[in-house]
């Protein structure tokens, strides 16, 4: 009987006709009413709330008031107006995964982040709304300042682009730091620090820099804390996909390889120490992150662990890469970056590496290191 009342509906010309001419309006109208910002009915009091309240956190005495915001009841009556607005994308099907040639989620559930695996609008919606704050930590000590300007340059086109970004630069040479026009909303911070004999001291104190800093300065100014090698290019997106509370890098040399081939610390003597019958992965010491708080806590324990070993008189093999392997042995990533975001090129393209996002740029090791 319904389906017969159907038929007649749709066989009466003067039906079609309505449906035909008014329908299609109808939905074009409220298309067009909803498809501005967002759906929320109060929007001109919410924005103009949030505006505030932005305005407020760029200047560092008002960073109380602001704390005291949020502890306030009506803030969360704040966050009832955060949502997405409507947006056109293509719809994730349960039955046809984006990627079945690598593996996108560890058994602790953090997800692996790869090419295909994530939809870039949704993310910049949802980190926009946060009014997300990032600061990218770099080293540049001795002759590694000749890195900073193409590391610099690359990154304004590539590196959280529409997004507030503190480039962080740590080295002994400030006047050797180039000029480079940025973006609005960014900016370069020159932090000056001592410079260490060995380069092997060189590369593990920045785990007692970052820390120091996150304490003092970052925990201040920035959300999220991204800390990476700065002879590097930035080649292609690099976006808040990465975020999260604490992330780390595939190595490019070793995530086809199986744990008793990772270059983990063996001597049970190291802090560092990894047991063959252990290990997730093989995390690469040139890009890290994510909360200030967790950073904090990462770089902080890392810096103790290599502190620990000086005084026994031994030194993790890969240094700080080493104790950066076994902080997350023990505190599991909630986020992973697939080699995307540390390629180097000697290592040839693999199928599997859609995007080069991140490159070593080749070093004359011999004259840069000397
Ligand atoms: C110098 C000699 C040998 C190894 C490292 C250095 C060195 C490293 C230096 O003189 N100045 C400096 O700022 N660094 C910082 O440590 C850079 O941020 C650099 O990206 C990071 C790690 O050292 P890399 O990049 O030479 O290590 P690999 O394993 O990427 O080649
Ligand atoms: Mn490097």
């Amino acid at each position: 009987m319904y389906t017969n009342q159907r038929i007649n509906a749709l066989g009466n010309r003067k039906y079609l006709a309505f449906s035909l001419v008014f329908l299609p309006f109808v939905f074009w109208l409220s298309w067009y009413t909803y498809s501005g910002n967002s759906w929320t009915p109060s929007l001109p009091f919410s924005c103009r709330f949030q505006y505030a309240i932005e305005k407020r956190e760029e200047i560092p005495e008002e960073r109380k008031y602001v704390d005291h915001f949020r502890k306030d009841g009506s803030y969360l009556d704040h966050l009832l107006e955060i949502r997405l607005p409507r947006m056109n994308y293509s719809q994730p099907e349960t039955m046809n995964p984006p990627r079945r040639d690598i593996l996108v989620m560890t058994p602790w559930f953090a997800p692996i982040v790869w090419d295909g695996t994530f939809n870039i609008d949704i993310l910049n919606q949802q980190f926009k709304q946060r009014n997300v704050r990032i600061g990218l930590t770099v080293f540049a000590i001795k002759k590694y300042v000749v890195f900073i300007q193409l590391f610099l340059e690359t990154a304004e086109k590539f590196f959280m682009v529409g997004h507030k970004v503190n480039y962080y630069i740590m080295t002994d040479r400030p006047k050797d730091v180039p000029n480079v026009t940025l973006a609005e909303g960014r900016k370069v911070v020159v932090l000056e620090i001592q410079s260490y004999a060995r380069w092997q001291d060189v590369s593990m104190r920045r785990m007692e820099m970052i820390s120091l800093f996150a304490k003092e300065q970052f925990i201040q100014e920035v959300d999220f804390l991204v800390c990476v090698d700065v002879d590097m290019r930035f080649s292609d997106h690099v976006g808040v996909e990465i975020l999260s509370d604490i992330f780390g890098t595939l190595h490019p040399a070793f995530y086809r390889g199986q744990r008793q081939q990772f270059t983990y610390e063996r001597r049970p003597a190291s802090q560092a120490y990894i047991a063959y019958i252990e290990g997730d992965f093989y995390y690469a010491g040139g890009f890290f992150g994510g909360t200030v708080d967790e950073v904090y806590k990462l770089t902080n324990q890392c810096h103790n662990a290599i502190m620990t070993d000086k005084a026994n008189s031994i030194e993790a093999l890969w240094h700080d890469e080493s104790h950066l392997n076994k902080y997350f042995l023990n505190h599991k990533p909630t986020k992973i970056l697939s080699p995307e975001y540390l390629w180097d090129n000697s290592m040839g393209v693999p199928e599997v590496l859609r995007k080069r996002r991140f490159v070593a740029v080749p070093k004359n090791h011999v004259q840069i290191r000397n």
